[in-house]
């Protein structure tokens, strides 16, 4: 047995640095052989053929079969898993509702493609920005799948978030646990440090000794900073966040599929936990158990963090109801 892995956009960037990982049995460990279906648009069949290429000259044991195309049909045709990497990028001068229409153009179909050619149990995990709204707007077009198996990439934020704490508590980032990202892969989003620990230890306490008012870093220096660090990226390196997006989608997948104890986070459908509207693709604290996930429920919400959600929540439904209003979902 195999595990048929659909990477759209394949010929870009984070498809490049996703492929050889994926053919070394980083993201479905060792023991699994792996057969890749590399979905582009025409423009970018040259690169992805390209990428096959070099993936035959890596010789990897893993690697049964792959297959570059640019009909999603042939491309979602038997797949497991779906990483949905392609997406719109905002132009000079495009407003918001026409980047929400020129994605929503790429991922209904997508869903459709995926509820008629993929493999019965098929998870989806939507990279491709805006990663939530293009997750929702999948889903709904999948008819027949159920909305659990689309999930959006927040595991990057999330590990930015780690990140972040641990180079402040001067601590090793396998020692910080718990920092849950809440509502939109997006500027407005929620790194929650609330119920983080640093070696077992309250991550708050740790930082009381370090920067002193906690709550001022919190909202002066550490969410933006997260949540600003795409653009960070961006300023220092002259192009956008790729290795460590890739890395992100290959813990989001591995995490799913072969599960994992720990909180994490990712985009899921809201069934009104934690006051979302129910039916958004909200990030969440979420454990992976036996190849679902499941929002880590009954965690205490204070009023501070209650209004950061919120704010984000927000623009997830502002995004929900521009796409609407186009009669696109
Ligand atoms: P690139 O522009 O390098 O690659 C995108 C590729 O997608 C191109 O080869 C293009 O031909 C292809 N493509 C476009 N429309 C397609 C379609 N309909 N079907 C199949 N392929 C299609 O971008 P890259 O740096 O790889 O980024 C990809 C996406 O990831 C962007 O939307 C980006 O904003 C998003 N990101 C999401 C992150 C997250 O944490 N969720 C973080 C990184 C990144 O910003």
């Amino acid at each position: 047995m195999s595990t048929t892995i659909t990477i759209t956009g394949a010929g870009g960037q984070i498809g490049y640095a996703l492929l050889f990982r994926i053919a070394a049995g980083e993201m479905l460990g060792p023991g699994e052989k792996i057969r890749l279906r590399l979905l582009e648009i025409p423009q970018g069949l040259g690169a992805a053929e390209g990428a096959a290429l070099e993936l035959q000259d890596g010789a990897f044991d893993l690697l049964e079969h792959v297959e570059v195309t640019d009909d999603a049909a042939v491309g979602f045709d038997g797949c497991n898993v779906a990483l949905l990497v392609g997406a719109r990028p905002r132009g000079p001068g495009m407003e918001r509702a026409d980047l929400l229409a020129a994605n929503a153009g790429i991922f209904g179909p997508q869903g459709t493609a995926i509820a008629e050619n993929a493999a019965a149990d098929v998870r989806v995990t939507v990279v491709g920005n805006p990663a939530n709204t293009n997750a929702l707007i999948a889903a709904s077009a999948a008819e027949g799948v159920p909305v659990e198996r689309f999930t959006a990439l927040t595991r990057l934020d999330e590990n930015r978030a780690r990140a972040q704490l641990a180079q402040v508590l001067e601590k090793p980032v396998s020692s910080i646990r718990f920092v849950p990202i809440w509502g939109n892969h997006s500027a407005t989003q929620f790194p929650d440090v609330s119920h983080a620990t640093v070696d077992g230890r309250p991550v708050l306490d740790a930082l009381a000794e370090r920067v002193g008012d906690v709550r001022r870093w919190l909202d002066e220096t550490f969410i933006p900073r997260v949540a600003k660090r795409g653009a960070e990226i961006i300023e220092v390196r002259g192009s956008s966040s790729v290795a460590s997006a890739a890395s992100a989608t290959i813990d989001h997948v591995r995490d799913w599929v072969l599960g994992t104890k720990e909180c994490t986070s990712a985009g899921v459908v809201s069934r009104g936990e934690y006051g979302v509207p129910e039916g958004l693709v909200s990030s969440f604290p979420v454990n992976f158990v036996d190849g679902n996930w499941r929002i880590v429920e009954g965690l205490e919400i204070d009023d501070w963090s209650r209004a950061r959600i919120d704010a984000s929540v927000a623009e997830l439904i502002e995004e929900r109801d521009a796409v609407r209003a186009l009669g696109m979902l």
